[in-house]
């Protein structure tokens, strides 16, 4: 066996059940951690912090230096690609803003090229990390899946509704496959360097997956996944990719049966037993933890942890969230939480 593979998380994406579970936290870098917004204020512009090596880096090791997770994940934002393509970013108080795409000719004045040379710094970030984490650490690189990226493309940020990304969708899907072709060749192209970087482990934040009807979740969530994972597959086939259809419900059985990934992250609804006797029995999974219970603590969170581990630690598993960790997180609570994981059951 290599070094590599001994990692626990990188056994347990393999399919291998461990005793302990491996475990991280999505989101686990950013602001309920008091050194990150320390660091955090020396850029204070969120994408030249993303964009510089020594702070991200920094950023990235933080929640693992404190608490001892099993991965780090490099510190960046899916919102990056749509930056390297020429889209004007920018972060403020309600989140990120873009200049909203809304057809076909906005895509074509996309740059296609160069995307691996405006994301250089994110690598240069993998590279720092890999050389400065603990031994048993894995280090995992990410990017957003198309049709997440393009709901942010195409609403110029966040949204509650959907309504002009799944109007587009609808209306001219011709048109808004090009956008969604476009995303799937700048993923394979960024996903690509991080793993030649040092990335170890990949996940796709499909963090709106759950907005679509099955038809739509066929085309715009599985199929670009599906490609994805198939051409980083042939030039990388020890790199396990996670997926994270985030409120796919039912579809996660389609999702874990054709998108091609590794390995399937749940959200926190996923009932553990579906979990287990439907997506387990083909893939290794991972979640999913209420990050609510996270803030409120106590015995609710050891609880929860419990029967999450009850269910799903028989089959190659890895302890996570349902989603991304929330700023009004108390330390204590993921103190408490790495203890528990810590514990045979
Ligand atoms: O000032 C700040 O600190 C801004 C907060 C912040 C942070 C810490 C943003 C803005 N992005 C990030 C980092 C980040 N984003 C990471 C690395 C940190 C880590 O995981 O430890 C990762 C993996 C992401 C991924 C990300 N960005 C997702 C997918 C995961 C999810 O939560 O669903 C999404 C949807 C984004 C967009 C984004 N970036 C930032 C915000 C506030 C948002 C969400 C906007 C919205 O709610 O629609």
């Amino acid at each position: 066996m290599n070094g590599a593979k001994q990692k626990p998380l990188l056994r347990a994406l393999a399919g291998e059940r461990l005793d302990k579970p491996p475990w991280w936290l999505m989101r686990q870098a950013g602001r309920f951690l008091p050194e990150y917004r320390a660091l955090r204020t020396r850029a204070p512009d969120f994408v030249d912090f993303c964009l510089n090596p020594e702070l991200a880096a920094e950023a990235t090791l933080q929640p693992v230096r404190r608490f001892g997770m099993d991965a780090a994940i490099v510190f960046a934002d899916i919102l990056l690609v749509p930056m390297a393509l020429g889209q004007k970013l920018s972060f403020g108080e309600d989140g990120p803003q873009l200049e909203a795409i809304a057809d076909r000719g906005a895509v074509e004045r996309l740059r296609k090229d160069g995307i691996a040379s405006r994301l250089e710094p994110v690598c240069e970030t993998i590279r720092r990390c890999r050389a400065a984490s603990p031994e048993q650490t894995a280090l995992i690189g990410f990017a957003g899946a198309p049709w997440t990226v393009a709901t942010y493309m195409v609403e110029g940020g966040g949204s509650r509704d959907f309504l002009r990304v799944k109007s587009w969708a609808y209306r001219d899907p011709e048109g808004f496959q090009a956008l969604i072709d476009l995303l799937i060749e700048a993923t394979i192209a960024y996903l690509g360097i991080q793993i030649a970087a040092g990335a170890e482990a990949l996940q796709l934040f499909d963090s709106w997956a759950g907005v679509l009807p099955e038809a739509g979740f066929a085309r715009w969530v599985i199929e670009p996944t599906r490609r994805i994972t198939s051409a980083l597959r042939a030039r990388f086939p020890e790199v396990p990719v996670i997926g994270f259809p985030r409120g796919a419900g039912l579809l996660y059985e389609r999702y874990a049966a054709e998108s091609g990934v590794t390995a399937i992250g749940l959200d926190t609804v996923v009932p553990l037993d579906f979990a287990r006797d439907r997506l387990q029995t083909r893939l290794p999974v991972q979640g999913n933890l209420d990050p609510v219970l996270l803030v409120s603590g106590g015995a609710a969170l050891e609880g929860a942890v419990n029967a999450i581990r009850t269910a799903l630690a028989k089959g190659p598993f890895v302890f996570n969230l349902g989603h991304g960790v929330v700023p009004q997180t108390p330390l204590e609570n993921v103190a408490a939480l790495a203890r528990l994981l810590a514990e045979p059951l």
